[in-house]
């Protein structure tokens, strides 16, 4: 052992630094196809270029802006909150305790991004969407402390903000990328105010001294493993997790990651039990009490970790299911069950003894209540929209992220990408344009096809039924085709661009066209028309 350690070690080190070399050196050449080229500094957008506003300076906001501007729109970002908790949305907003959970090759939002490690922190994804930011040359089109409250069509069918066109003008487009953690959850539990020791929220742990403590975690989500994951490192005494749910557990692994992203009917299927039986026999193995009981892995977004267990079995913490019944001077009444017991179910009281309370209980969701009424209206209500995103009344208006409710995915730079494609492509072909009637037709197809699942058939969703969403969408249309290497890869806009001018010259000829919806017509006819033809390229 003496003589390999050593070796061993150099080699290992050696390993890591090709690897890590390989890495940055294919984010490179990423970065060289995919990202589009930002405007020169002093750039200003062509008269009449359509303008898009973007509603969220987080990763989706900043990512999709940077794309528009990189292809000849011109853009205005709006976010509610000043720029030092804005900019960097959720990131910008949690401690450093928290970090990527995923391989951050999952996590590549923009295609200029470029990781140095698998595992970034806080602070690295902060950097990165600030750095997107900048080179974009977006700062001088964001405007913090900024909140949209309200969205309506002028007369000319453009979208005012916040009923203030003289200040911020017109928009032929909408981005909104409001994100789906806003403000952090702190429930009040029942007599909490006898608790002698302290209480936090999962995203507020810098500076706060655990050592030698005893450390309870309320929640069972990510920030749940997030919050264990500090009090280990902090010296706590000992660590309880209390969790009234079960979420599913799956390894930090690429190769495993993947193929759970993989399933292409996004739900589950006759096979699920073969994944799942897998994870309890080789991952969780002596701790298959934990997983989930009666709950199919693709109906919620897993959490992803690797040294829970360890912890669990090195007696460094513990992971409860179960009720609180209520909070005591020296800690927390709880109802422990037994695996499979629902919640509120029979189980044996235990006093869980605390001197720090965290709770992981979450954020509350950002509201969309900005956007017009009629985009609630059930049974075409968000997450049901096409494509998840556009709501079928309005494909001028792009919610990225904003109505996610649980996936197996990663957030690669392809999404936001193709979204945004999507979106410009609407905004400046009528043809490529779906209407209503259309929108609400392969929601309803969706529905058929994912009737069998057991969450709603947007609730849940996998990587490879979003890509199939995608293929779907542009081979449907033949006017979208030209588009196709465009929306999917960010390449070739000169073509279809020309063909729009001319197909634009016919349209002025002959009259026709499709406006964005029934009773909508203005948008499509007026406002799409005057920009398009002058875009640069
Ligand atoms: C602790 C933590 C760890 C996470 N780790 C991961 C991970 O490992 N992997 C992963 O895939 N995801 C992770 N996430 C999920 C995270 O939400 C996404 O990674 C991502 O940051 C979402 O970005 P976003 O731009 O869509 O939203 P956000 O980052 O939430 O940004 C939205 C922005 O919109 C602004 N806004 C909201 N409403 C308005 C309005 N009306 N007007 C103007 N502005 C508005 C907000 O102020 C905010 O700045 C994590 C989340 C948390 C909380
Ligand atoms: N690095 C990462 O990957 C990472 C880290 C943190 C967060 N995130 C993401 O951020 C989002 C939020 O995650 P999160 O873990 O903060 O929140 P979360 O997933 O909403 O989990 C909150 C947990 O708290 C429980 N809870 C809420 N209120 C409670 C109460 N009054 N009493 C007892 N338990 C209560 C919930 O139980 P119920 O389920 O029963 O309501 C749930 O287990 C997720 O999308 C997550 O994926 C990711
Ligand atoms: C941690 O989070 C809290 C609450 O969001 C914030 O006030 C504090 O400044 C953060 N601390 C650091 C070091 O970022
Ligand atoms: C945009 O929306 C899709 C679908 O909801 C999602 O997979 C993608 O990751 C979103 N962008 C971000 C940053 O989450
Ligand atoms: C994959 C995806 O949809 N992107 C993010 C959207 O928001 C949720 C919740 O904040 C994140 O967990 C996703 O990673």
């Amino acid at each position: 052992m003496g003589i390999f350690s050593p070796i061993e070690h150099l080699l290992t080190d050696i390993y890591v630094k090709v690897f890590a070399y390989l890495y940055m050196l294919a984010q490179s050449v990423l970065a060289f196809v995919f990202a589009p080229t930002p405007p020169p500094p002093s750039a200003r957008p062509k008269k009449g270029a359509p303008r898009v506003a973007i509603i969220g300076a987080g990763l989706t906001g900043v990512s999709a802006a940077s794309h528009c501007v990189g292809h000849g729109f011109d853009v205005q970002i709006f976010e509610a909150r000043p720029k030092k908790e804005g900019l960097g949305g959720i990131w910008s907003r949690v401690n450093s305790t928290s970090a990527l959970q995923i391989h951050s090759i999952m996590f590549r939002f923009h295609p200029s991004v470029k990781w140095d490690s698998a595992y970034p922190t806080q602070a690295q994804i902060k950097q990165q969407i600030i750095e997107v930011w900048k080179q974009y040359d977006l700062e001088r089109r964001t405007a913090f402390n900024t909140p949209v409250k309200s969205l309506k069509k002028n007369k000319d069918g453009k979208w005012v903000i916040n009923n203030d066109e003289s200040k911020y003008g017109t928009f032929d487009g909408i981005v909104a990328a409001v994100g789906s953690c806003g403000d952090p959850k702190m429930p009040t539990l029942p007599h909490q105010d006898r608790f002698k020791g302290q209480v936090f929220h999962s995203s507020n742990l810098d500076g706060k001294d655990a050592k030698g403590k005893r450390v309870v975690v309320i929640g069972g989500g990510a920030s749940a493993i997030e919050a264990l994951e500090y009090a280990v490192n902090s010296g706590a005494a000992r660590i309880d997790v209390l969790s009234r749910s079960d979420k599913w557990i799956i390894p930090r692994n690429v190769v495993v990651n993947v193929l759970l992203a993989s399933n292409i009917f996004g739900q589950e299927i006759s096979l699920s039990w073969v994944p799942e039986w897998l994870l309890r026999k080789f991952f969780y193995r002596d701790l298959s009490d934990i997983s989930p009981a009666g709950k199919g892995i693709f109906t919620d977004t897993p959490m992803v970790n690797s040294e829970l267990f360890d912890q669990i079995r090195a007696g460094k913490a513990r992971w409860l299911r179960g009720d609180i019944i209520c909070v005591e001077n020296e800690g927390i009444r709880f109802n422990h069950r037994s695996q499979g017991v629902p919640k509120g179910g029979p189980g044996h009281e235990i006093l869980v003894e605390a001197d720090i309370i965290v709770m992981a209980t979450g954020f509350s969701r950002p509201s969309l209540s900005f956007l017009p009424d009629k985009v609630f209206q059930p049974p075409y209500n968000p997450p049901s929209w096409y494509l998840q995103v556009f709501p079928p009344q309005y494909p001028s208006i792009c919610a990225n992220n904003s109505t996610y409710v649980n996936a197996i995915g990663t957030v690669g730079n392809y999404h936001i990408g193709i979204y945004t494609r999507l979106l410009l492509m609407f905004l400046v072909d009528p043809l490529s344009r779906p209407t209503e009637f259309w929108m609400k037709r392969w929601i309803d197809m969706t529905r058929f096809m994912k009737r069998f699942a057991p969450t709603g058939a947007f609730d849940f969703f996998t990587y490879a039924e979003l890509i199939y969403w995608f293929l779907f969408v542009v081979a449907i249309n033949p006017f979208r085709w030209k588009w196709a290497a465009f929306v999917l890869f960010g390449i070739g806009r000169g073509l279809p661009m020309t063909v729009v001018a001319g197909e634009d010259q016919l349209r002025a000829m002959g009259g026709g066209g499709g406006g964005e919806s029934q009773g909508e017509k203005n948008e499509g006819e007026k406002s799409q028309r005057g920009g398009k033809s002058e875009v640069s390229k």
